[in-house]
């Protein structure tokens, strides 16, 4: 047997290592990014943020190009993740909310009955120019560093228009969902079409990947997912086109959901650290590669810990088609940002072809 010649580091961000596990294509070594990588775990962010609101520093297209900039920079990650939040298109569209510190995003007036439903403004394409400036300001200072574009799934914005707020339990969303079938399924589609317009803007400035977060699906059964939720999620992929870029999906404590998740027409699934990557790709099967999936807590342990874990997360994803290293889920607020550029490194030299 011939074996495959490891590529040389690409120039291009569309051929990059990040796109190119993706695909299941060799990679020169394992990418590495981290969700929350831009944040409040890097001091230069906590100082460029003061005095800012979240959602004002959102529709800044300097300030979105230096913090999407900054983990690049400090870490040498394998790809950038644009610097926004998915309840962006919703205040954008109009709706009255905020990102409390320390608290997450709040709805002012939540939708709670089927004519709030109906009164959901639509995102309309033409809002989106800063950030369409801001993608190509990133471009263009990215060089070969992919951009990851993102908005948050049809479900995962929902529970927060819901609840109104952050919930534990989505026990409000869950009951609209089951009582209200047809307005469930009117404000899903909504919410879809809000996520494509969302994701077609940074496609169409440049970014060259794109994560679809369903953070919270892991809360329904895989007979509720399959049948009241997928469908939407499949339908923001499906608006992307002919636009040729990888699409991850990803959602905490789907363990049960992983095949579906990828059935919904993801190339990557993103993994919490619940289920280790090899079980994972066995559920997801040959067709996709995997996402993640180290504790974010084990960031917080000692050094020798940590780099037991990342060998074993980086041994394990060998088993699925393309491995990207990252997280099980965002990165913690007090992690120190020295860790996450010791771990970029480390997996770079265990896999380094
Ligand atoms: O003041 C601050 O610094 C606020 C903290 C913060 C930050 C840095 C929030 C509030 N959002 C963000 C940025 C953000 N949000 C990014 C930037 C890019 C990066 O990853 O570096 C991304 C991708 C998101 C996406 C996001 N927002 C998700 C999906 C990812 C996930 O963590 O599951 C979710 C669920 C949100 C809602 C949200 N926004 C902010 C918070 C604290 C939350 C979660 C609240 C909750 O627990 O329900």
């Amino acid at each position: 047997m011939t074996s495959v010649p490891a590529p040389v580091p690409s120039t291009s961000p569309a051929d990059s290592d990040l796109v190119r596990a993706a695909r299941g294509l060799p990679v020169s070594r394992t990418p590495v990014w981290f969700m929350r990588q831009a944040g409040r775990s890097l001091p230069e962010y906590r100082s460029l943020r003061a005095g800012t609101a979240m959602l004002e520093a959102c529709q800044d297209p300097d300030m979105v190009t230096e913090i999407t900039l900054q983990p690049v920079r400090r870490h040498g990650v394998d790809a950038a993740i644009l610097f926004s939040d998915i309840v962006l298109p919703l205040l954008v569209a109009g709706v009255d909310l905020e990102i409390k510190a320390g608290i997450g995003p709040v709805i002012a007036d939540p939708v709670r009955s089927v004519a709030d439903v109906d009164a959901l403004p639509g995102l309309e394409p033409e809002a989106l120019g800063f950030l369409q400036t801001a993608v190509r300001q990133l471009v263009a200072e990215l060089g070969p560093t992919p951009l990851i574009g993102f908005a948050g799934a049809p479900f995962t914005l929902a529970t927060y228009l819901i609840e109104g707020g952050p919930s534990k339990e989505h026990a409000r969303t869950k009951a609209f969902m089951y009582a209200e079938p047809e307005a469930w399924s009117r404000l899903l589609d909504k919410l879809a079409v809000s996520a494509a317009i969302f994701l077609r803007a940074q496609v169409d400035a440049g970014a060259v990947a794109v994560q679809l977060f369903d953070s919270w699906a892991g809360v329904l059964s895989a007979a509720d997912y399959a049948e009241r939720v997928l469908p939407f999620s499949r339908s923001v992929f499906d608006a992307l086109g002919d636009r040729d870029v990888p699409r991850i999906h990803f959602g905490v404590g789907t363990g049960e959901l992983l095949p579906l998740i990828g059935d919904a027409g993801a190339d990557v699934v993103g993994v919490d650290w619940r289920i280790p990557l090899d079980e994972a790709a066995r559920r997801v099967g040959p067709h996709r590669s995997l996402q993640g999936n180290l504790d974010p807590a084990v960031l917080l342990a000692d050094r020798a810990t940590v780099d037991r874990e990342v060998r074993r997360v980086v041994e394990q994803g060998r088993a699925a088609r393309g491995h990207v290293f990252n997280l099980g889920h965002g990165v913690l607020p007090d992690t120190d940002p020295g860790v996450l550029t010791h771990v970029t490194e480390l997996v770079h030299e265990l896999t380094a072809r």
